[in-house]
């Protein structure tokens, strides 16, 4: 999508060009060109002319020919039924991504796993504010309205990673609502989704962290198997996403000590409380047990 959008631009520039030189050559022609006497009566003919011709004729083959690039690139870009498109199910909220694949009822955030070579439909919507889906490198925006579903086709041609960010702005934290973007080749694909299927964590951190995740953090976050909550990032595969709070920090084992200490610092006004009331001691035994959930 991104690349017909980008060959629209490029025959637009050309055209355009090419357009700009001609004038630009006729009024030189005009002003070096020597008076000729003419008659009233042909002088209104030349200038109906240029009239019809430039204003009329020369604008609509313009057009065509523009449409007839634009047209089929439109086309292309549209989610048209009937296709083996894959649909992928994208939620923004402030200020993280809700991310799940309905075919295989795997669920994820912040990262958003393709693959390569096929089509997928993209259909966002909100949980709160109009946010808006973009991945430059792979096709247009989309807005992300609340109440509503809108769909998106996208192609990734090669594998890769790609950026994609919230373009509407949402918030204070609007900037860090980053999602990373990664096109695999179908074998990997496949890889990706079976093992997050049925993926099922099951048991809680050790001790007293048990019931602090339970009964505190399992309000808000789902850990497949262990609690249910809806209102914030699924938990369940977190140890394998590349960043925390949606780009704000890396996920290794310092970033994640830090996010869960300062939150609030790295990524202000984000929708998780402080958990300064909860000791280090525990902190750091849920710290251990989210660094081991991946498939
Ligand atoms: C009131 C709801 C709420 C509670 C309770 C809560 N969180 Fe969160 N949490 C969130 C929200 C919302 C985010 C996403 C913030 C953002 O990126 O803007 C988040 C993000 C996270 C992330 C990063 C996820 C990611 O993919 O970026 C981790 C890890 C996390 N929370 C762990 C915890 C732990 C551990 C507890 C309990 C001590 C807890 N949370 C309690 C709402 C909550
Ligand atoms: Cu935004």
């Amino acid at each position: 999508m991104a690349s017909s959008v980008a060959n629209v631009w490029w025959a637009m520039f050309g055209f355009s060009t090419l357009v700009l030189l001609a004038v630009s050559a006729l009024w030189i022609y005009a002003m070096r060109r020597q008076p000729r006497e003419t008659s009233p009566a042909e002088a209104r003919r030349i200038h109906l002319r240029w009239l019809i011709g430039g204003g009329l004729v020369l604008p609509t083959a313009s057009i065509v020919l523009l449409l007839a690039f634009g047209l089929p690139a439109g086309r292309s870009m549209l989610p048209l039924p009937g296709d083996q498109a894959l649909r992928i199910e994208v939620t923004g909220h402030q200020w993280w991504w809700e991310v799940r694949y309905p075919g295989s009822g795997v669920v994820t955030a912040n990262q958003l796993i393709l693959p390569v070579g096929r089509p997928v439909d993209i259909a966002v919507t909100s949980a709160d504010v109009i946010h808006s889906f973009w991945v430059p490198r792979l096709g247009g925006k989309i807005d992300m309205v609340p109440g509503r579903t809108n769909v998106i086709r996208l192609e990734a041609g090669q594998a890769g990673i790609f950026r994609g960010q919230c373009s509407e702005f949402c918030g204070t934290q609007h900037a860090h609502m980053i999602l990373h973007v990664e096109a695999l080749e179908a074998p990997g694909f496949d890889d990706w989704i079976a093992a997050r299927q049925n993926l099922v964590v099951g048991q809680p951190p050790a001790g007293e962290a048990a019931t602090v995740f339970v009964d505190r953090c399992g309000q808000c976050h789902r850990v497949a198997g262990v609690t249910e909550g809806k209102r914030a990032p699924d938990l369940t595969d977190l140890a394998s996403r590349p960043t925390l709070g949606a780009g704000v920090i890396d996920n290794d084992s310092e970033g994640l000590r830090r996010w869960l200490h300062e939150h609030q610092r790295l990524k202000h006004g984000n929708a998780m409380p402080r958990h300064d009331d909860v000791t280090d001691e525990t902190l750091e035994q849920i710290a251990d047990w989210l660094e081991t959930l991946a498939p």
